[in-house]
């Protein structure tokens, strides 16, 4: 099975990753809303870059019509924009793809493109986004592990005081906006997850 880094940073310009991939940062998703194509489009080629020359994996969110065309390796896409993908374009052109899902009704959905993980969430409440989905909870995630077979990234209102627990019931990977991004000190709490995720245990498979 695929495995991905047990930290991952959600960021919503290339600006962020300036500041942070020198931290030591693998895997990070650039999810932007409402920018102008164009400078959609420059922000994503610039995140592709950076991450590139540090070694880093770069997920794109929603836009995987650029995410091809500029040459990413991996896109993220949401229930609403599974529907409107052509999912066959982004594997033909290679790319890995991940989902997101809410709900048990939602997963079948997320499962049928065979994607490359699935994320779950929210696990805790989160502030960032409005949803009419309730928290799931840690119980959610072994279970869902055990019928999607494939990577688990957690999600939604994860602290890093919280990430040992999300890791203990089975998430492989745990994706954070605010804890890092709404910190005083983004660098010190970037750099405090990157030392923690070596000391979370693996639930067994
Ligand atoms: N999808 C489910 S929860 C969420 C997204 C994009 C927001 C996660 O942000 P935070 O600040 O880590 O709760
Ligand atoms: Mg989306």
């Amino acid at each position: 099975m695929l495995v991905l880094d047990r930290f991952y940073l959600i960021v919503d310009s290339a600006r962020w990753l300036d500041r942070l991939l020198p931290l030591g940062l693998q895997f990070v998703q650039l999810r932007m809303k409402g920018l102008e194509p164009a400078a959609r489009r420059a922000e994503i080629a610039a995140s592709i870059e950076k991450c590139r020359t540090r070694g880093a994996t770069l997920v794109v969110n929603d836009f995987w019509q650029d995410a091809i065309d500029l040459g990413a390796e991996w896109v993220h896409l949401g229930q609403e924009d599974l529907a409107e993908a052509d999912v066959a374009a982004i594997r033909r052109a290679g790319l890995k793809l991940g989902v997101s899902t809410h709900s048990h009704e939602e997963l079948d959905t997320a499962l049928a493109p065979d994607p490359d993980y699935v994320a779950l969430g929210p696990v805790y409440p989160t502030t960032l986004k409005v949803m009419p989905w309730a928290p799931q909870g840690l119980d959610r995630i072994g279970e869902w592990k055990r019928i999607a077979r494939r990577p688990l990234v957690a999600i939604g209102g994860i602290t890093l005081e919280r990430a040992e627990g999300v890791a203990r019931a089975g998430a492989d990977s745990i994706a954070v906006i605010s804890d890092v991004l709404s910190n005083p000190d983004p660098e010190a709490r970037c750099k405090a997850w990157l030392d923690a995720r070596a000391t979370w245990p693996r639930a067994p498979e």
